[in-house]
């Protein structure tokens, strides 16, 4: 686990430096959105299962070709399986966005997934779209709690998609 304070102190220390301008500015940066950060979470925290509900039935309604047979998320149980993928990259999202930091998305999710999927031949573009859809409804709800400034919400969600989107290439 690293957050974006150890992460720079470990940055600096590694070269033996003190913490100059630069420095002193991330960490303001990060402090000054502390507090949101941790209202943001609470809102996804409070409604993760409807977020999830929600963004499932509209990647659904998009791509019904999943839920078909011959579908990745055909059958009852593979259904499941796709939401609680989608459960996952909420709940480490709301982590990364609390430590102002994505490598728990590195270290928990995202390793060694893409072997996962294309064994099982789940599709990653469609995943691609569900974390996007989820990151849409997230910041609808954030933003309908009255919390200011919360552009730092984008960065687990993109960290996620741009992560997948790479490896595909
Ligand atoms: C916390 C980190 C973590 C992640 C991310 C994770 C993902 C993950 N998703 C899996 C399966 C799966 N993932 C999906 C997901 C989908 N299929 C679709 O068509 C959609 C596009 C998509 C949902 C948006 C499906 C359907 C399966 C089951 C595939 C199968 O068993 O054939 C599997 C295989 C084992 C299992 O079924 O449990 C893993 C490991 N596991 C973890 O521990």
């Amino acid at each position: 686990m690293r957050d974006a304070v150890t992460n720079l102190i470990r940055n600096y220390d590694v070269s033996g430096r003190y913490l100059d301008r630069n420095a002193v500015d991330a960490l303001k940066a990060y402090f000054e959105t502390g507090t949101a950060r941790v209202a943001a979470a609470a809102v996804i925290n409070a409604n993760a299962a409807e977020i999830v509900r929600q963004a499932g039935s509209q990647l659904f309604d998009e791509l019904p070709e999943l839920i078909r047979p011959g579908g990745n998320a055909y059958t009852t149980r593979r259904y499941a399986a796709c939401l609680r993928d989608m459960d996952y990259y909420l709940r480490y999202a709301s982590y990364a966005l609390v430590a102002g930091d994505n490598y728990v998305l590195d270290e928990r999710v995202l390793q060694g997934l893409r072997e996962t999927y294309n064994s099982l031949g789940v599709p990653i573009g469609p995943t691609v779209r569900g974390i996007q859809i989820m990151k849409d409804i997230v910041k609808e709800q954030v933003e309908a709690a009255g919390i200011q400034n919360a552009s730092f919400l984008d960065q687990p969600f993109d960290h996620l998609t741009r992560d997948f989107s790479e490896q595909n290439v």
